[in-house]
């Protein structure tokens, strides 16, 4: 069976994808994401230009050697746009492969070793007030654990937050240049002890919970975040510091015992090597779609696994459907699994991609159809045309740059 085409799909329900098809001699197509937030295009160029033409071809179920041709043939390794490119063909290669067996991925891997996927839904306030509101609504819904932020008192805008009064997911690339954001870490860490001690009074700890600090502390102050929360029981605070310095995070772990969760912006085991193996973190957040596709991920996780470090991978809404699939069949199958963040897609993404994921009393089922379960319609993604948005960007009061 081998590879006739390979084409990119770029379309933005409720947001942008970036989406590779691959489809066999026999008729077969598999879908891969090769979405990133704010570079869409570089990714696609990638794909079109430079990769698409090396898979016509080759054998479809010769996943390991694509990657490994894909990767090492290309000379320049690793960074988001080649890693992500990588992704979508690994993705729409297992997808091919488990089509053509009659078998849903996880049970390629090595079948489930879990009943279903424990997931965390984004719950968020302008207020307070509003936070609980809304941490209550996951918990009705049968979340078992949930993510809490709230607009910090001082500052103009919080990253994170629901856009008010939708109900609807928030999306982080809002404008056609980057939004500024103004940050003050005083203000922050003034505030988030309170907000989380708010939710433990009211709903107690029947639940897990979790904070993102998006990568806007030094360690020092993410130390400081960290023995403050503990009387809360936090299952992770996230991406507490710019993770570029792996070994910054021993400040943090000296320091405090709430659990630390990062990696969703790495693209290679290297970016973690240093974390997992000095036992720096306890959960993985790298994904599939950003971190070369199930094949490299997989082998993120089992290092992972031999250091006591569990999975908890990134699943924002800017990771397609396709990406979310394919999560779920990996999550399925890893015995150090911890969580799957999953925040949903804004419609009408539904429209473009069918799912199979089935969410149940606080887990998320992959079901049982052959390959990753997710189609594309293609004359709905023709109707959503590309929209450029960028990601915002954050300053400092005094105009300094800082991380976002
Ligand atoms: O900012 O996916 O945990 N989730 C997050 C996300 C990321 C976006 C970046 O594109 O931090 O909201
Ligand atoms: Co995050």
């Amino acid at each position: 069976m081998r590879i006739s085409s390979a084409e990119v799909i770029v379309t933005c329900p409720g947001r942008n994808y970036v989406t590779l098809k691959i489809t066999t001699s026999d008729g077969i197509t598999g879908l891969g994401d090769a979405t990133l937030n704010g570079r869409e295009l570089a990714v696609a160029a990638y794909l079109n230009e430079h990769v698409c033409p090396l898979l016509v071809g080759r054998e479809a179920g010769a996943i390991n050697d694509t990657w490994q041709y894909l990767y090492r043939g290309g000379y320049w390794r690793r960074g988001p746009v080649t890693m992500t490119a990588i992704a979508a063909v690994d993705c729409a290669l297992w997808d091919i492969l488990g089509k053509s067996a009659g078998m849903p991925v996880h049970r390629l891997l090595g079948g489930a070793a879990r009943d279903g996927v424990l997931i965390y839904g984004h719950a968020s306030g302008q207020t307070v007030d509003e936070l609980l509101d809304d941490v209550a609504s996951y918990l009705d819904r049968g979340y078992r654990a949930v993510r809490v932020q709230a607009a910090i008192p001082g500052l103009d805008s919080t990253y994170g937050l629901h856009h008010s009064g939708t109900g609807a997911t928030y999306e982080p690339a809002d404008a056609r240049l980057p939004t500024e954001n103004v940050w003050h870490t005083p203000a922050y860490l003034d505030f988030v002890p309170d907000m989380v001690k708010a939710v433990r009074d009211r709903f107690g700890y029947g639940f897990h919970l979790l904070h993102d600090v998006h990568h806007r502390l030094s360690p020092l102050e993410a130390a400081q975040l960290g023995k403050a929360l503990e009387p809360y029981r936090m299952f992770w605070i996230e991406d507490p510091t710019p993770a570029e310095d792996q070994e910054a995070f021993r400040t943090i772990r000296q320091h405090t015992t709430t659990p630390i969760a990062v990696g969703e912006v790495f693209n290679s085991i290297w970016d973690c090597q240093h974390l997992i193996t000095n036992r720096l973190i306890d959960y993985i957040r790298a994904s599939v779609s950003h971190a070369g596709g199930i094949t490299h991920l997989r082998k993120i996780f089992e290092l992972a696994e031999l250091y006591g470090v569990r999975t908890g991978s990134h699943g924002a809404g800017d990771l397609s459907p396709v990406s979310f699939a394919a999560a779920l069949q990996l999550d399925m199958t890893v015995p150090n699994f911890g969580i799957q963040e999953y925040m949903g897609h804004l419609e009408p993404a539904s429209e473009v991609f069918r799912t199979r994921y089935e969410f149940r009393d606080g887990y998320m089922h992959p079901g049982d159809a052959p390959g990753l379960g997710v189609e594309i319609d293609e004359q709905a993604a023709a109707k959503y045309p590309y929209d450029p948005k960028y990601l915002p960007v954050n300053r400092l009061r005094d105009g300094t740059m800082h991380d976002w």
